[in-house]
């Protein structure tokens, strides 16, 4: 039992214990928690850099014990909440260095990083640390509304619909092994689906990731990944905006909490190197900030995912 109610004390990731960044070449958890507070590459609504903060001051009510998994998944493996990666807002450039600095020392070491967003730029900045890490491009899983693989944005080739045609170029996403699901929404043209398959990607939208339910979408992940480490990354933006409205670019029709939580909950087994949930915009978020709260609960289904993958002895 705890000391005191879970409100009490400095708001950190589910109450984890911090350690700042700068320290992380002494201390080396299994699981560090990171905040990527950077917000000035989108194209509509603003506001992520806020989503740190709120997914942690949300995260406050989680608890270690996962019922459905059958597993602690605070004390089955060291977590650490490592504060925020140090951004430079207005600069999508520089603040993709930055990332890719702060992170790549901790993969390196073998530290899974649990990025919580930011919007979805930040994602160039994670997969190069995962490649200079990996010394190869790695597989990525994504559930989002959009392909973000758009070539501009009015001249602009950095920002958070470009992420992912970016990866690919620079040979750091393996696309032959990559997958993103939950895809929905009005387009500019039929071409922007066909420019992402075009990249090589899998593309699963919203109608065929909910035909093919939880067990298929693990068999697809399965097939598509093979034995190969993943890192999966979550748009918010994916969850119908009723039960998550507080996002940069949302989209009707989309998944639903349960929905959520059940894919995620049929990779458990699977092995990963890194995991984000992005685009929580909290000043559009509604009374009772149901969006940051569900993005604590995705983030802890990751982690929940991790101590999974390191009780079954996975590298
Ligand atoms: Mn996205």
């Amino acid at each position: 039992m705890s000391t005191a109610p879970r409100y009490t004390g400095i708001r950190t990731f589910a109450n984890l214990p911090h350690l700042p960044l700068s320290d992380s070449d002494r201390v080396r958890p299994d699981v560090a928690v990171v905040g990527i507070p950077f917000d000035t590459a989108t194209s509509w609504r603003a506001g992520a850099r806020f989503g740190p903060e709120a997914i942690r001051s949300a995260s406050a009510l989680l608890r270690p014990w996962h019922p459905v998994h059958g597993v602690d998944v605070l004390a089955s493996q060291r977590v650490l909440d490592m504060g925020d990666v140090a951004i430079t807002p207005g600069n999508a450039k520089r603040s993709i260095d930055q990332i890719e600095r702060a992170l790549a020392p901790l993969r390196s070491a073998g530290v899974i990083p649990l990025v919580l967003g930011g919007d979805h730029t930040i994602a160039l900045g994670e997969l190069r640390a995962q490649a200079s890490a990996a010394g190869e491009a790695v597989p990525f899983v994504l559930l989002d509304a959009h392909a973000d693989t758009w070539d501009e944005y009015y001249g602009e080739r950095l920002f958070h619909g470009t992420f992912l045609r970016r990866a690919v170029e620079e040979g750091i996403l393996d696309a032959e092994h990559s997958l993103v699901a939950g895809l929905r929404g009005p387009l500019y043209a039929a071409s922007d689906l066909e420019q992402a398959r075009a990249l090589g990607l899998e593309l699963l939208t919203i109608e065929q990731l909910r035909d093919c339910g939880p067990s298929g979408f693990a068999q697809c992940v399965c097939s598509r990944v093979g034995q190969r480490p993943i890192f999966l990354g979550f748009d918010i933006d994916v969850i119908d905006p009723s039960a998550a409205p507080g996002t940069g670019t949302p989209e009707v029709g989309g998944l639903s909490s349960a929905e959520a939580l059940a894919l995620l909950r049929a990779l458990g087994g699977m092995r990963f190197v890194g995991f984000d949930v992005v685009e929580v915009s909290p000043p559009y978020d509604s009374p009772g900030q149901i969006t940051a709260l569900l993005a604590a609960n995705i983030a802890y289904e990751m982690l929940a995912l991790a101590a999974l993958a390191s009780s079954a002895g996975a590298p």
